[in-house]
C-alpha cells in the first residue's frame, strides 16, 4: 500500500491513579474516531498507557515494575489491538516493557492491519537523570528506569512502505533520522511527553519547546525525504504540563495536520509514501552526494574534544 490515511491519535493527561483499561477505553475512542475518518494506521504517544511515571522519584523496584508491561499484547490492550484488526486500522504506541529477562525498556511497537506486531523499537536516547535533582523544578528519571534501547533504528515492511519509529527526545538527534534515512525509511512513526516548561530553566516555556520539537521533525523529515508523524501525550499530569503539538510532516518538512489542543484529539492526512521519491533521487540522493570519509567522527567520538 502506497497511499495512507493516518491518524495522529493525541492524547490528553494520563494521572497517576489512572487504570490502564480506562486509558485503553480512550485509546479506543480515538481508534474509533479514526475509522470513521477512513484512517489505515494511528499512532499513539510514548507511555501511552500510563502517566509519564519518570517524573516520579521511586527506590523500590517492586513500585517502579508496576508501571511496566511484561507482555504485549495483555489483558489491558487485547481490546485494542482486537478494535485496531476489526477496523483494519495498523497501530504504533509506546509502553514501558519488562522483558522475561528482567530488563526495563521505554517501548514502541507497530502492527500490521491485521492486528500482528510487525516492529519493535526501544528508546535509544534516555534523557534526563539517574539520582534525585533538588536542583530540578520537577524530576525526569528516564536514566533511572529504563536501560538504553539494544535494537537500533531498524525499518519494517508494512505492506510494501517501509516504516521506522523513534521515541521522544530522539527525534532531537540528526542520528536518528540518518541511520533510517540510510535504510530508505518512507514514514517515521514517533511519540512523545515533553514537559511545557522546561525543568532546569523556569523562563523556557512552551512557545519555544513547542518551535524545538517542530524544527526537529521538520528538519528530520525534509533531510531524509520522509513523511513522519509525531504524537504528543499532552495535558497536565497530576499538577505537571505536557505540551501539545502532535504534527503529520510530508517529505518536504511541512506540516500537513497539527493538533490545536492538548487534549484526546485525532489529526488526520492522506499521506503518498510515493513523494518520497523525489528528494531520495535529488538533492538527498545519499549514495550520490554523502562524503563519509568526512564523518568520522560521528561514530568515534561522543562528546565534544576542541
Ligand atoms: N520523554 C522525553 O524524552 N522527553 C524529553 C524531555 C527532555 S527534558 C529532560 C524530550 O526531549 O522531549
Amino acid at each position: 500500500m502506497r497511499e495512507w490515511v493516518i491518524g495522529g491519535a493525541q492524547m490528553g493527561a494520563i494521572q497517576k491513579s489512572d487504570r490502564r483499561e480506562t486509558v485503553v477505553v480512550r485509546m479506543i475512542a480515538l481508534l474509533d474516531q479514526a475509522a470513521e475518518q477512513g484512517c489505515d494506521l494511528v499512532v499513539y504517544p510514548e507511555l501511552a498507557l500510563t502517566t509519564f511515571f519518570p517524573r516520579w522519584y521511586m527506590e523500590d523496584q517492586t513500585e517502579v515494575d508496576t508501571w511496566f508491561e511484561r507482555e504485549m499484547p495483555n489483558a489491558a490492550t487485547r481490546p485494542l489491538f482486537d478494535r485496531a484488526c476489526e477496523h483494519g486500522i495498523a497501530i504504533s504506541f509506546g509502553y514501558a516493557e519488562l522483558t522475561p529477562g528482567g530488563r526495563h525498556f521505554n517501548t514502541s511497537i507497530l502492527t500490521n492491519r491485521q492486528g500482528e506486531i510487525v516492529g519493535k523499537y526501544r528508546k535509544i536516547h534516555l534523557p534526563g537523570h539517574v539520582e534525585y535533582d533538588t536542583e530540578r523544578d520537577f524530576q525526569h528519571l528516564e536514566k533511572r528506569y529504563f536501560e538504553p534501547g539494544d535494537l537500533g533504528f531498524e525499518t519494517f515492511d508494512n505492506e510494501n512502505t517501509l516504516m521506522g519509529m523513534c521515541i521522544c527526545n530522539d527525534r532531537r538527534w540528526p542520528e536518528t533520522w540518518r541511520v533510517m534515512g540510510l535504510q530508505g525509511v518512507e514514514l517515521v512513526l514517533l511519540g512523545y511527553n515533553t514537559p511545557a516548561v522546561n525543568a532546569q530553566n523556569s523562563d523556557e516555556g512552551m512557545e519555544k519547546r513547542l518551535y524545538h520539537s517542530e524544527l526537529s521533525i521538520t528538519s528530520g523529515a525534509y533531510q531524509n525525504a520522509t513523511w513522519a508523524v509525531a504524537v504528543a501525550k499532552a495535558g497536565v499530569e497530576d499538577g505537571f504540563p505536557l505540551m501539545g503539538g502532535t504534527v503529520i510532516v510530508d517529505p518536504n518538512g511541512f506540516v500537513v495536520a497539527r493538533a490545536k489542543g492538548e487534549g484526546d484529539e485525532l489529526i488526520v492526512a492522506r499521506c503518498d509514501m510515493d513523494l518520497c521519491q523525489f528528494g531520495k533521487k535529488t538533492i538527498f540522493d545519499f549514495a550520490r552526494h554523502r562524503r563519509i570519509e568526512h564523518y568520522g567522527r560521528i561514530t568515534s567520538q561522543t562528546g565534544v574534544e576542541r
